[in-house]
């Protein structure tokens, strides 16, 4: 049989490290399907949605730190998956969308689904380009995987048009580019060294561009050596054992007081692995520009240092090849029984470990406690966006070996996916993934996948019947006045069960633990549905959790 471009996409996946791919089919593709007919090295999942499809890849390219790879079938396809393309770019995580496109001859002619991904997603892409000349292929699709992991990491789209896939390709010709690693001097690491020796209340903060175990290992090494409170960014609650002394906790997008006094009396900011945008500057206000805070900012890409922020040291470098030059060099430095005390406050005052501060009547609170006395040592967590997720965050205490998967943009829908996508990674470990009742059915269709799938995935839906979020900010602005924000929802238990997965319900506080005991017992997919007052319990909660220190 000739050996066909699709037989060569296929090989370029594999190239590059590609294990799984996610997909909604289209008939603009079918020569890749057959390419992946009966092959064991690389799993085509097939799912319900393009955005959910997207979503997965975004997630499991967090998972490897390798590009996430989904197909997608021409416009309709593309566009579905728009979401993916925006939290990619957003997040800066590599993503590879493969499109199939119309055939070369009706190229340009607005064939019908025919689209220019380079223009339709202008903005969003750091690349786009189009599989029409094999002898080019190999060339093309390497230099896709690079850029999407190059620099700034991002979404990447390849068209493949449809007749283009059945020609004869050269066999053995996939390769692989590579990504240039931006790595840390030793006389770099000595000028931040004697900047932090120089300060009296540095912190860490750290964003979620390296996320491997090494790293990780590493960081606390770091943190422990030059005795440096650590901050992180959003949804990267799982960079740093919550339960260290050196721990000062997660931003997030409401900057909690708590926060903006620790931010306040910093003096010098080690921002690393993060671009340092809105949400870990706590919306540009931090580190101040009046000379009287400091800035290291170590990023792989040196376009994204010094845009908004003047720093005083830049290193373009990955996170943690800047933790490893750190690491090298001896510090003297240690910290004072005051700031640790600081860093203790901004601790307490984020977190709710103590079930005591949870108010009676809040059953989301209560159920996700309940869940927290449940949570293994290397679980994966997903939070999907919306107020119920500001719960799991303060109360669940997470360690290196977990690993936290959320949309740190705040992108509604990626809870499910996400679950899917580590259930999928780490058969055998445990996968909770929390939702709204919102968020749950923009993307719970893919409980449908993860029930195909046979998967262990126990998905907590917090259902009340709003879009709790939005709601929160119209009573704050327009109180009394709820608009458009009222949601009538099915019986998710039963709707879980319709899909052959297990369902369970939470009304009463008090049923928390032993429903949850229950539940937890049940392998397969898990439905856990627990039921609230959207005026009730969360937002006069969260509005007490926020007290000012
Ligand atoms: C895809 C997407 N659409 C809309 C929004 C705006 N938005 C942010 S939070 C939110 C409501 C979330 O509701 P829900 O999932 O029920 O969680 P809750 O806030 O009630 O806990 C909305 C609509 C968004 N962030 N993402």
């Amino acid at each position: 049989m000739t050996y066909r471009v699709a037989d060569l996409v296929v090989d370029s996946l594999l190239a590059h490290e590609v294990d799984r791919v996610y997909s909604i089919p289209g008939e603009s593709f079918l020569p890749v399907l057959d390419a992946l007919y009966g092959r064991a090295d690389v799993d085509l999942v097939t799912c319900r949605h393009e955005g959910s499809a997207g979503l997965a890849a975004v997630a499991d390219a967090k998972l490897t730190g390798r590009p996430g790879v989904f197909f997608v079938s021409r416009g309709p396809g593309a566009f579905n998956a728009g979401i993916a393309l925006h939290v990619a770019e957003q997040e800066a995580i590599p993503l590879v969308m493969f499109i199939g496109q119309v055939d070369t001859p009706n190229l340009g002619r607005g064939a019908v689904q025919e689209i220019d991904a380079s223009k339709a997603f202008a903005g969003t892409l750091k690349l786009a380009v189009r599989i029409d000349k094999p002898e080019r292929a190999a060339e093309e699709l390497a230099r896709a995987f690079a850029a999407a992991r190059n620099g700034t990491p991002g979404p990447v789209a390849v068209e493949l048009p449809e007749d283009v896939l059945s020609w004869a390709a050269a066999e053995g010709s996939a390769r692989v580019h590579g990504c240039a690693e931006a790595g840390c001097s030793v006389e770099a690491a000595a000028e931040c060294a004697a900047l932090i020796l120089e300060a009296r209340r540095p912190v860490l903060l750290v964003g979620g561009e390296c996320r491997t175990a090494a790293f990780r290992e590493d960081l606390v090494k770091l943190s422990e050596r030059w005795q440096l409170p650590v901050m992180v960014g959003n949804k990267c609650q799982d960079q740093f054992p919550n339960g260290h002394p050196l721990w000062a906790g997660q931003l997030g997008f409401f900057p909690h007081p708590a926060h903006v006094k620790f931010f306040s009396e910093v003096d010098l900011f080690v921002v690393i692995g993060s671009r340092l945008g809105d949400v870990s500057s706590l919306g540009y206000a931090f580190p101040r520009q009046d000379g009287s805070q400091r800035l290291i900012h170590v990023y792989p890409d040196a376009n994204q240092i010094g845009r908004q922020f003047k720093p005083e040291k830049a290193v373009v470098s990955s996170a943690h090849a800047f933790v490893q030059a750190m690491s090298s060099l001896a510090s003297t430095r240690s910290i004072d029984d005051g700031r640790m005390d600081k860093v203790r406050a901004t601790r307490e005052a984020t977190t709710l470990w103590d079930p005591e501060r949870i108010p009676s009547a809040d059953v989301f609170g209560h159920a996700v406690t309940a869940l927290a006395a449940h949570l293994s040592e290397d679980a994966v967590v997903t939070t999907d966006s919306g107020n119920f997720a500001g719960w799991v965050h303060r109360i669940f205490r997470l360690q290196p070996q977990n690993r936290l998967l959320g949309s740190a943009c705040g992108a509604m829908g990626s809870g499910v996916p996400s679950g899917l996508s580590a259930a999928l990674r780490y058969p055998g470990r445990q996968v909770l993934a929390f939702c709204g009742d919102g968020g749950f059915l923009m993307n719970g269709n893919e409980l449908a996948t993860a029930v195909a799938r046979k998967l262990d995935l126990k998905v907590i839906v917090s259902n009340n019947g709003s879009y709790g979020t939005i709601r929160t900010h119209q009573q704050r602005n327009y109180p009394d006045r709820v608009s458009g924000t009222d949601l009538s929802n099915p019986d998710f238990s039963k709707l879980a069960q319709a899909h052959g997965a297990h369902g369970f319900l939470i009304e009463r506080a008090e049923d928390a633990a032993r429903i949850i005991d229950e539940a937890m017992q049940v392998r397969g997919p898990v439905l856990i549905e627990v039921r609230s007052e959207a005026d009730q319990g969360l937002e006069k909660s969260v509005a007490a959790m926020r007290a000012p220190v």
